[in-house]
This record gives C-alpha cells, sequence and structure tokens, in this order.
C-alpha cells in the first residue's frame, strides 16, 4: 500500500474520521493522496513529492497556487478585520468588491449579491428570480428549466435544475417540483473531436420552445445553463445555441441565468463567459476564481433594472429576505480585490488567448491514444473522454487518475473522462508535458 497517512519521518494521520466530499472514501482511504502545500503550478504530497496539477485546483486557481499578492492581502486583511456583521452593518472590502467585479462585468450587471460558494450562488439566483417576477406582480412565473448533465451545485435548488444523474438519484423525492430540462448538446455520432464549438445541436436550443408551449411562458420563470457545461465534461454549446436561448428567453419574458461558476474570470478567455460568446444573460452566478479559489467566495451578478425592482416597500423593511452569515467576508474579499488586480496587471486575458490553440493542439493530439472516443474544447477548458470498460463504468477513468497522479500529474476525472483546467498562466512546455504522461498512462491501461 502507498501509505501516505505516514510522511516521510513524521506522524500517523488519522484518516477515518474525515468523511471526504464527492470521493469514493474507501478507496481513497486504501491509497491516500495528500497534499501538502502548493506553489505555482505544483502540489506537494505529504510523502515528499511534486505534483503538476492540471486542473487549476478545481477550476479554481487559474493565477497558479499560493500567489503572493494574494497571500499578501489575505494575511494583512485578517490581522486588521477578521470579521464583521453582514448583516445591518457592511465593511469597506465587500463594498470595494461589489464596484470592481461590477466593473469587470459586461456592460449592464450593475450589483453584486455575495455568498459563499457556487451551490450558494446558483440558490441565492434561483430566488432571485422567483422573487423578481413576484415583486413585479407576475407570481405564477415559478418553473425553473435547467438542462441534462447541467451542474448548478448541490443545494436543493441547484441540484434541482442540474442534471447529473449521479446527484438527484438518491434524492428524487426531495426535488424541488416546477422544474423542467432542456436535453444536453454532446451527442457523439455528430459532434465527436470537436475543436471549439460544434456546428451541430443549434436545433437542440429549440426545445426551450417545446417546453414553453408545454408550461405556457406566463408559469416560467428562468432558464439556467453553464455556457460551456464544466462538470460533465466540457459540453461545448453548438454554434448560435446561446444566442438563440437568448432570443427564446427575451419573447417569452423568461430569465436567463448564466452559471458561470468555471468559465467567469478569464477561464474561456474573456472576463466572464458570456463575453466570449456576445451573449448576454439577466443573471449571472459565479465562484471559483473570485478569490481564485484561495478563500470560498461566490456572487450572483444583477442588472440595475433588477435590483431596482426590489427596491420597493417601506424603507426600513428588508427587500430580499436572503443572505449568509458570511456574504462579503472581509478576508474573501480582500483575496477576491487581489485576483480581480491580477487578472488585470497580469494580461490574463491575452494570455489565455496565446494559450488557448497550444492547448487545443496538444489536447487533441490525444485522439489515437487508447481507449478514447472523444475529445473536446473551449477556452482553457477541455476533456477526454474513454470508452467505459465493459461492466466497470468509471474504472478507466479512476485508474487513469491514480496513475497519473503516481507519474506526478493531478488529472480530474469524473466517470471515464478526464477533465483539465489548464492555469490561465501555463507555459507550452508544461501543456506537453501534462498530455505526455496523459497518453502514457492511458497506454497501461486495459
Ligand atoms: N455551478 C457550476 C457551473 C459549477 O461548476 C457549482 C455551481 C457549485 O459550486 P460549489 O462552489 O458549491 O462547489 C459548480 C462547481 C469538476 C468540479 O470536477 C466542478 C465543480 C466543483 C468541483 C469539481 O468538474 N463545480
Amino acid at each position: 500500500m502507498n501509505d501516505m497517512s505516514a510522511p516521510v519521518g513524521g506522524n500517523i494521520l488519522n484518516l477515518e474520521p474525515y468523511w471526504l466530499p464527492y470521493t469514493a472514501n474507501r478507496a481513497f482511504k486504501n491509497d491516500p493522496r495528500i497534499i501538502e502545500s502548493a506553489q505555482g503550478f505544483y502540489y506537494r504530497t505529504r510523502d515528499g513529492r511534486t505534483v503538476l496539477d492540471s486542473f487549476s485546483g478545481l477550476w479554481s486557481t487559474g493565477l497558479g497556487h499560493c500567489h503572493p499578492k494574494i497571500v499578501k492581502a489575505v494575511q494583512d486583511q485578517v490581522a486588521r478585520l477578521d470579521y464583521a456583521a453582514a448583516f445591518q452593518v457592511g465593511h469597506t472590502g465587500a463594498f470595494e468588491l461589489a464596484e470592481k467585479v461590477t466593473d469587470f462585468a459586461p456592460d449592464g450587471f450593475d450589483h453584486v449579491f455575495f455568498t459563499n460558494s457556487g451551490s450558494e450562488a446558483v440558490d441565492t439566483a434561483l430566488k432571485i428570480a422567483l422573487g423578481w417576477h413576484r415583486v413585479r406582480g407576475d407570481g405564477t412565473r415559478i418553473k425553473l428549466i435547467g438542462r441534462e448533465r447541467g451542474y448548478h451545485g448541490v443545494n436543493f435548488g441547484g441540484m434541482s435544475v442540474g442534471g447529473i444523474p449521479g446527484n438527484r438519484k438518491m434524492f428524487g423525492n426531495a426535488m424541488l417540483p416546477n422544474v423542467d430540462h432542456l436535453p444536453h448538446t454532446l451527442d457523439l455520432e455528430h459532434n465527436a473531436f470537436n475543436r471549439g464549438q460544434p456546428g451541430w445541436g443549434l436545433h437542440l436550443a429549440d426545445e426551450l420552445e417545446r417546453i414553453v408551449a408545454l408550461h405556457n411562458a406566463e408559469n416560467i420563470a428562468a432558464v439556467i445553463v453553464e455556457p460551456v457545461a464544466g462538470s460533465a465534461g466540457v459540453l461545448v454549446p453548438p454554434k448560435g445555441y446561446l444566442e438563440r436561448l437568448r432570443e427564446i428567453c427575451t419573447r417569452h419574458g423568461i430569465l436567463l441565468i448564466f452559471d458561470e461558476v468555471i468559465t467567469a474570470f478569464q477561464r474561456i478567455g474573456t472576463p466572464f463567459g458570456c463575453q466570449r460568446f456576445g451573449v448576454m444573460p439577466d443573471i449571472i452566478t459565479t465562484a471559483k476564481g473570485i478569490t481564485n479559489g484561495v478563500i470560498p467566495m461566490g456572487a450572483v451578478l444583477v442588472s440595475d433594472a433588477i435590483y431596482q425592482s426590489f427596491m420597493s416597500g417601506p424603507e426600513h423593511a428588508i427587500e430580499f429576505f436572503h443572505g449568509y452569515t458570511y456574504s462579503g467576508h472581509p478576508v474573501a474579499a480582500a483575496a477576491g480585490l487581489a485576483a480581480l488586480d491580477s487578472y488585470v496587471e497580469e494580461d490574463i486575458g491575452s494570455r489565455v488567448a496565446e494559450l488557448e490553440p497550444l492547448f487545443e493542439d496538444a489536447i487533441h493530439a490525444l485522439r489515437d491514444a487508447p481507449h478514447v472516443i472523444d475529445i473536446r474544447n473551449f477556452g482553457l477548458m477541455g476533456a477526454i473522454e474513454m470508452a467505459p470498460r465493459p461492466g466497470a463504468p468509471g474504472a478507466r477513468g479512476m485508474e487513469a487518475h491514480v496513475k497519473c497522479f503516481e507519474q506526478g500529474l493531478m488529472v480530474r476525472h469524473s466517470m471515464d473522462t478526464l477533465a483539465f483546467s489548464p492555469f490561465l498562466t501555463f507555459t507550452p512546455e508544461l501543456l506537453e508535458q501534462t498530455f505526455g504522461t496523459v497518453r502514457k498512462v492511458l497506454g497501461t491501461i486495459d
């Protein structure tokens, strides 16, 4: 057994009490992979090995681990103001960050509600959508439309509009009512090995018309999609698809929510993903890159029109009964301010534009590697899908992950799909190293 619970010459780590999230706990505890520290593009393990991170944390740490400016901002902030009550008083950092996020966001997104995660951002956005229709006297609009294979976190709202079967299986009878789903857009018969946006699949946006006809527009509050679906294994929207969703939502008075937990903060080359596609939603959710993943934080962005609709009733009354103890937390706000400055100062948009074609070539070079049935990419998001081993779906993905780690490379697997989220400041050499290791490992898997 590879006993990483014992560092070289150190004490044994008790692995039992910790129930790991989204992890096969028993398999992990039999063969733990424990990270002790990180710097730049690398993790350092408890047994002293260096591991190249091909996933920027979990799509989160695009500027690199232990980014000096962010580390310093967090250290200074925690010593100055560790926490301030989030309700009925404010603190400077939350206001400053809200202004900086709205400056960073496309025109028209003028207000920010802070949360502590993507899941909370999604549930907050769904509540804003329901509340907005209600305060405007449109209270019959209660239905929410998500998409198959969509991932919107693990809270009840996000899970219900999400379309990941594994998330829904155990909780079927606790799902929100009044939810429907669009079909997803991946069909390997038509769009396998596509580079960038597929030319096939636009007609799938028209399914929204069918859903609207079924439920009646007057009952539908919002449609929520990820501009590029991340967790499901990088499903890239067909050309014209997001534009068509926008057009249908506008025509029927339905709010369009883009869940940009992954696609914001330069992951696909523009500050927010919607700018890359030139399609503006009504509400944006985000998290992860807002603080470079350093301190948990999520956010919901809305237009002035949406915000102002809530600003009615007696002035002493709370307009939106919602909030978290840690909304706009001072330390998270400090991390966010430093991260947003860094995206600009380091000209990350240009670096992503330079890296994207190199990443595309490097990942598609694995087209002829064993088991590979599809490769997809957009911006600095990419996925390699393997055929499942007969009778054991997910086993190849797990084996690839473990073997890559042993070879000094952290890759993310979800079932038999390997996902890649390289650092926004990665180098061509490290892209070669990443995919060279993956190719080698795939050659060793049955
Ligand atoms: N929406 C989207 C689009 C996400 O990608 C969430 C909501 C939930 O965020 P929190 O912060 O509550 O986890 C996410 C999170 C993966 C992976 O491997 C993806 C996520 C998280 C962890 C792993 O693809 N996405």
